[in-house]
């Protein structure tokens, strides 16, 4: 099997669990699970859930109490794309290829579906108590490192600072920080809690922690690039984006060049902090590299 059929075949397995750990749409509330599940279920490269169970079993995890934070950080990342999306934000129409969630539902299930969101994930990883009561103390860590870093220390301190600055042109130390936090934050969640579950050391878990933020970091740039020269078919969102809500890009501040070597210089650094590890997940390894190239 080559690596994209790999990936594919591991997309499918996290898809399974999203809907293994979904509510049933039923009684009053449906309407709003049905809109949990339209963005949710939309696609999506689930990058997020990928690095969490690929970090867990490089650290020799092995258990289901990965599943239910896997899914948690895959709806805190949708919740903030329906939120980003909102006519108070960005004012997208599409999303991961369909009509975003406001335009289908209306704004203020929108709003109630992000939130909706935010809070089952919560719901969700909790249930690892009842899973594995003896790794009880390494499920709360794990929910700390999840309430942190989505909120007012990470994502959503980054999005207030991106939001306060749309519109005027930032430096690069204020893009770096918006960066580190917006994009950065959840994608250090997903490793640092796939080592935590795992047992690593806390020297370890800072080193996940320092390789994620340079991941992230890459990530967002090249979601800067992407911005610029691909389309929305390839995208399923919207391109220009940026240039339409007058943002500071690395693009715009650095130019595409300097910023596809970032990219590069990045990740590669990103993966060099992981071999020091000595640990095994070629996978992982392989699927680092691969998103420096990333089309979507
Ligand atoms: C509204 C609280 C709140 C936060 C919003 C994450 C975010 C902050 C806004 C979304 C827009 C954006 C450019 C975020 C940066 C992170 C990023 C590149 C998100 C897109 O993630 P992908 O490419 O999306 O993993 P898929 O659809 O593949 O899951």
């Amino acid at each position: 099997m080559n690596f994209n059929e790999l990936r594919e075949e591991k997309v499918a397995e996290i898809e399974g669990v999203l809907k293994k750990y979904l509510p049933n749409a039923s009684n009053h509330q449906r309407k709003i699970m049905e809109a949990m599940e339209y963005n949710l279920m939309a696609g999506g490269k689930r990058i997020r859930p990928m690095l969490m169970k690929e970090t867990y079993e490089m650290f020799g995890g092995t258990e289901e109490i990965i599943e239910p934070f896997m899914v948690a950080i895959e709806m805190i990342h949708t919740y903030s794309l329906i939120h980003d999306d909102l006519p108070a934000m960005d004012n997208d129409d599409y999303r991961r290829g369909r009509k975003t969630t406001h335009i289908v539902y209306g704004e203020a299930m929108g709003i109630l579906a992000g939130d909706a969101l935010l809070n089952y994930a919560f719901e969700t990883a909790s249930k690892a108590f009842d899973m594995k009561k003896e790794d009880s103390y390494l499920i709360g860590k794990a929910l700390q490192v999840l309430g942190k870093k989505s909120g007012i220390y990470g994502m959503i301190g980054g999005q207030v600072v991106d939001v306060t600055a749309t519109g005027t042109k930032v430096d690069k130390n204020v893009l770096n920080f918006i960066y580190d936090l917006k994009t950065s934050a959840l994608i250090e969640a997903s490793m640092m809690i796939g080592a935590v579950l795992a047992g690593a050391t806390a020297k370890e878990i800072m080193i996940i922690e320092a390789s994620a933020k340079k991941v992230g970091l890459a990530f967002q740039i090249q979601d800067d690039i992407l911005d610029v020269i691909s389309t929305e078919g390839v995208l399923g969102k919207p391109i220009r984006s940026d240039e339409k809500n007058e943002k500071t890009t690395y693009v715009t501040l650095e130019g595409f060049e300097k910023a596809k070597e970032q990219v590069e210089t990045l990740s590669t650094e990103a993966i060099t902090m992981l071999q020091g590890l000595n640990r095994e997940n070629p996978y992982l390894m392989a699927l680092l590299e691969k998103l420096i190239y990333r089309e979507k």
